[in-house]
């Protein structure tokens, strides 16, 4: 036993770089002149399958009927996750279920073109059928897949798409958990636990699209941006991957005409590429994209038009995406955009709801923005994996700065199959993320178990991917462990922390903050030389609930946090390397149960239905002065209540 542990362990420390598969295609379904979307979402059937026979419906087909025809269904909307919909005890259901749903293809889809089965994420592992026939498997929450379904469909008819979804996550999944049988009143039961302080909800947590391309078609467009250092002159520069016979046929030259247009529509810059899938397109006077509150116009977007078009001018496919110009530069001291140093003030998220869980839902989306822009914070974290991609989209659009998180939380007991679904997770992500003006940096994962041997080569490896696939932005992780144990740090270029002073530590010791952050915080600056965000600080809040002095769970409580962490930042800021600040949490969210969360943890700013908690009042005062302060940003009209001339 000993000598098996020993071998494990001696396991663990020899990762090695292996390939791991690569994206391809996936762009946001989009109309335009050669394409069509039509969306899939709505009411599926459901049915879950028994915990102790979780592969009993791939063993008995029953993808290859109505499932109704298997199991009585009950309705299921989608996107959402499926487990707070019902009264009984679905909310804990650990393995498969299953969903489908028909749905009519039109004939005219028939002629000449391909159709795209795409799903904007299921959690965990997701597999699909299009009329019974095995269309594409994926494994991550999160993120998005897609499929062709060109010849599985049957045109001018009805169809059938199945899908079985597994949430069980195991030492080798992203993230980690563990499953175990255990008994119970009835027998035995399955149970899934995990370290990670949010529910694991699961489903089909974001939309399900069909979209046409041309035969020969836009696979890929991979912008990146740079401005003249006078910010006068921008540049956008395309490449273009093609998919399709065409690409192939020797005497057919396919090209691009590559058109920038401004937000009034207006021709910027063009080009025609002869040959090339990829150019160069310059724009004087250009409009750089800049944060909220660092620029009266903040995100401001250019449309870029891309056209694919063969030897004889004929027009194959158009595809179209918003582009921001800025420049991103970083060194041992500060973060700049467009040349100016960054301060982040902001908040650490979850995709998180009432009813529909970790599913899209578009009023709460624009709820949360406007939160964000009324509280005056001009960034946050996609804690703890990726947010969907019309966030990502609203981000671009309001100045919303964006660190970027992979799915890897909590991550512990390393290991090759581990590493190598940890870079799956990130290659997934800057595919999907690599063109967003408003992603600024990559969080490659958050409170890791760094203190151990084999975080070492780990996090290099990881690291390393990471900056291998973009090198534009700076690579981050949250980290919890002491700077003494940590071994993850030397692969980064920017050091976050979390840590929760006067909560977990010195519980209720309000004068136990301040002079501990600065000294932690300087303790990591000297530690490895780069700059510093504390990305996780804050205090369990329950609304409503005041106690005068401050006691722990009050508002009062949270409020006085929050100022003695305020007075850390303004001693580090003067230092010059502290770089953000980023309150634990936006918004309450749902856990797993435990004794230590009433009802969910309740760190958030705002309740879980978004309204503000008296600690909102005080972050908008300090998100709005540090605006002012610097980058001189107006105050609004209501920020301070009159009180006496
Ligand atoms: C952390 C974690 C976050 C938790 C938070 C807490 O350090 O990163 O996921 O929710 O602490 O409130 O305990």
């Amino acid at each position: 036993m000993r000598i098996m542990g020993l071998w494990r362990f001696l396991k663990s420390l020899i990762l090695v770089n292996k390939e791991v598969p690569q994206t391809r295609g996936m762009l946001y379904p989009r109309e335009s002149e050669t394409r069509e979307v039509r969306s899939l979402d709505g009411i599926w059937n459901f049915v879950r399958s028994d915990q102790a026979n979780p592969t009993q419906g791939v063993r008995d087909e029953w993808y290859a009927k109505e499932l109704s025809k298997s199991r009585p269904t009950i309705p299921m909307p989608v996107p959402a996750s499926y487990n707070d919909i019902t009264t009984d005890n679905l909310r804990d259901h650990v393995g498969t279920v299953w969903y489908d749903r028909k749905f009519f293809v039109p004939r005219t889809w028939a002629k000449d073109q391909r159709i795209w089965l795409r799903f904007g994420s299921v959690h965990y592992e997701a597999y699909v059928w299009i009329n019974g026939q095995k269309v594409v498997k994926h494994e991550m929450g999160h993120l998005p897949f897609e499929a062709e379904v060109t010849d599985l469909l049957n045109y001018g008819a009805e169809n059938r798409i199945t899908v079985m979804c597994d949430n069980a996550l195991i030492q080798t999944t992203v993230p980690q958990g563990r499953i175990t049988e255990v008994p119970n009143d009835e027998g035995m039961t399955i149970v899934q636990s995990y370290t990670f302080d949010f529910f694991n909800y699961a489903g089909i947590h974001r939309s399900v699209h069909l979209y046409t391309t041309p035969r020969t078609f836009i696979e890929e467009v991979e912008v990146t941006t740079n401005l003249s250092k006078d910010a006068s002159v921008g540049d956008v520069f395309y490449s273009v991957s093609v998919n399709g016979s065409a690409a192939n046929e020797a005497d057919n030259v396919l090209h691009i005409q590559a058109n920038l247009y401004d937000k009034e529509g207006i021709l910027v810059a063009n080009a025609t590429s002869d040959g090339k899938l990829g150019g160069q397109l310059q724009v004087n006077q250009v409009k750089p994209w800049w944060p909220y509150l660092m620029h009266p116009k903040p995100g401001y977007l250019y449309e870029l038009e891309i056209k694919l078009l063969a030897t004889n001018e004929e027009l194959l496919d158009v595809y179209r995406l918003k582009v921001g110009i800025r420049t991103l530069s970083w060194d041992k001291k500060q973060f700049l955009i467009n040349g100016k140093p960054i301060y982040f003030r902001g908040f650490g998220r979850h995709e998180d709801a009432d009813i529909r869980g970790k599913g899209l839902d578009n009023a709460l989306m624009v709820r949360d923005f406007n939160l964000l822009k009324w509280i005056g914070a001009n960034s946050y974290r996609t804690s703890h994996y990726p947010y969907s991609e019309e966030s990502m989209q609203f981000a671009d659009e309001h100045g919303i700065m964006i660190i970027d998180e992979c799915p890897s939380v909590d991550t512990e007991n390393y290991s090759q199959e581990l590493l190598g679904k940890h870079k799956s997770s990130l290659e997934q992500l800057i595919h999907r993320d690599r063109n967003h003006p408003s992603v600024v940096m990559w969080s490659i994962a958050n409170e890791p178990r760094t203190g151990s041997m084999s975080a070492d080569s780990y996090f290099e490896l990881v690291a390393n991917f990471t900056r291998s696939l973009d090198s534009s932005r700076p690579i981050t992780a949250a980290i919890a462990v002491p700077h003494t144990q940590d071994k993850a740090g030397r692969s980064l270029d920017i050091i976050s922390f979390n840590r929760y002073n006067a909560w977990y530590s010195n519980t209720g010791r309000l004068d136990m903050v301040t002079q501990n952050v600065i000294d932690e915080a300087i303790a990591w600056n000297k530690h490895y030389n780069k700059p510093i965000i504390m990305s996780e600080y804050g205090a369990d809040t329950l609304e409503g609930l005041h106690m005068q002095p401050a006691y722990v769970w009050s508002e009062e409580f949270q409020t006085e946090v929050f100022s003695r962490h305020f007075k850390a930042f303004d001693e580090l800021r003067k230092k010059g390397w502290f770089i953000g600040e980023f309150v634990w949490n936006f918004a309450d969210f749902k856990t797993a149960q435990s004794y230590t969360r009433v009802g969910g943890n309740k760190k958030g700013v705002f309740t879980r239905a978004r309204q503000p908690k008296a600690a909102a009042h005080l972050l908008r005062k300090r998100y709005f002065a540090l605006g002012r302060d610097l980058d001189q940003c107006s105050f609004p009209e209501d920020l301070y209540t009159y009180i006496a001339t």
